[in-house]
């Protein structure tokens, strides 16, 4: 019964206070909205806003095939509300095949951070490198940059290059002992050009025979050889000499000139081509200016003299160094070797040039695609490159320019 009467109870007041009732609570949301709302604004004008970290762009980076990594690349970071110490920098790697994230590894204290990174040995590719900085709050900011380890030797990642772009670079020799070098773009294109310092031999009779890094510092040096047959070094950083010295023994013997480098026997030491005037094909394996033994190619020489040696490549993409031949008549041939020993001997195609007075006077990977590319010289001067496949021609071009003015010679690299 006090039940049925508390029901009867609460049926008829809920009627009578309902108006008031809903009036009331409206009144007291609106009053929390407006709080609400006020606590936001009242935030909004005292909390400060939180302003995202920056990070400077880091440019295209060229990895060495032959060195462990590269180290000191720098970069800035930066924020307003968080301590620069304290922003969190981390780098990923697109390719984990050719660099493993936890083989990027970062360094640096404040604004001024590094990275140095670790690919894995004998891959090559390209990786995109993201850093991304988080600040205090959360927020980020991130820069990518590509990575790429093309070279196929160790001739390949620098024997060539005098200003450490990566790019690979001509160099001339004038009739007047002169220096020079034309940095190029990659392509057939010169970008800039430098005399060498000093800027020439003080002997003209002193002529470049071949390009090398003779002590492994990965700075090209370059392999002279005087009228007389004696041959010398200058071991150069960049385009700088560091040391010129002769190299022991000083003499081959009469006949024998310098026609190439490279790293023939595998070792990491740059040797010495020579071919003798009689056609004969030898080799000086060296350690740096050092003569460690003398070899006879096998075979010693080409059935007919008048095939000479013109430069060294990589041909077949396996690290050996090859000889480019170009006979008397223009022909074009290369040795596909292993070591000392010819493996195989074939004619470029198309087998010679156009006009037989066009020269190889230089072998270089200028476009950088790991395949050994040959620059030539026309007698009236101008310069040209086969863009080669292989053995196969895939473009022939002038180089730009096309000229390098009267008495230049390409010198090298080869
Ligand atoms: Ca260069
Ligand atoms: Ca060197
Ligand atoms: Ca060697
Ligand atoms: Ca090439």
């Amino acid at each position: 019964m006090a039940f049925l009467a508390l029901a009867m109870r609460l049926s008829i007041s809920i009627p009578r206070r309902a108006a008031p009732l809903f009036y009331a609570d409206a009144f007291i949301i609106a009053l929390a909205f407006v709080a609400v709302v006020g606590n936001c604004l009242a935030r909004d004008l005292t909390a400060p806003t939180n302003h995202p970290p920056t990070i400077s762009p880091i440019p295209d980076t060229l990895g060495c095939c032959v060195c462990l990594g590269i180290t000191g690349i720098k970069f800035h970071v930066d924020d307003l509300e968080t301590p620069p110490g304290a922003l969190l920098v981390k780098a990923t790697s697109s390719n984990q095949e050719l660099v493993l994230d936890q083989n990027l590894f970062l360094g640096g204290t404040g604004t001024n951070r590094t990275m140095s990174i670790f690919p894995t040995a004998n891959v090559r590719g390209e990786a995109i490198i993201t850093v991304t900085v988080t600040d205090g709050d959360g927020a980020s900011a991130r820069t990518s940059f590509k990575y790429t380890v093309r070279c196929d030797t160790y001739r390949g990642s620098f024997v060539d290059d005098f200003n450490g772009d990566g790019q690979a670079d001509i160099l001339f020799q004038h009739t007047d002992g002169s220096l020079a070098v034309w940095f190029m773009n990659g392509n057939e294109d010169l970008l800039t050009s430098s005399f060498l310092n000093p800027t020439g031999v003080a002997d003209p009779r002193w002529k470049i025979a071949a390009t090398a890094d003779l002590n492994g510092d990965h700075h090209t040096d370059l392999i002279f050889q005087h009228a007389d047959g004696t041959v010398a070094a200058w071991l150069m950083n960049g385009i700088n000499l560091v040391t010129a010295t002769l190299l022991s023994p000083s003499d081959p013997g009469p006949g024998w000139r310098i026609v190439g480098a490279g790293d023939v026997n595998r070792d990491n030491h740059d040797d010495i081509l020579f071919q003798h005037d009689d056609g004969s094909l030898a080799v000086w394996l060296m350690n740096g200016t050092n003569l460690v033994y003398a070899a006879y190619l096998n075979p010693t020489r080409p059935a007919d003299p008048r095939w000479r040696v013109v430069g060294t490549g990589d041909f077949t993409q396996v690290g050996a160094v090859d000889l480019v031949f170009q006979h008397e008549d223009g022909t074009l041939a290369v040795w596909l070797m292993n070591g000392v020993d010819l493996v195989q001997g074939e004619l470029l195609h198309p087998a010679a040039p156009f006009d037989k007075n066009w020269r190889v006077a230089g072998t270089v990977d200028l476009n950088r695609d790991g395949r050994t590319d040959l620059l030539f010289q026309h007698t009236d001067g101008s310069v040209g490159v086969w863009f080669m496949d292989g053995v196969k021609l895939e473009r022939a071009t002038l180089l730009n320019p096309s000229h390098p003015g009267d008495g230049w010679r390409i010198a090298g690299p080869k």
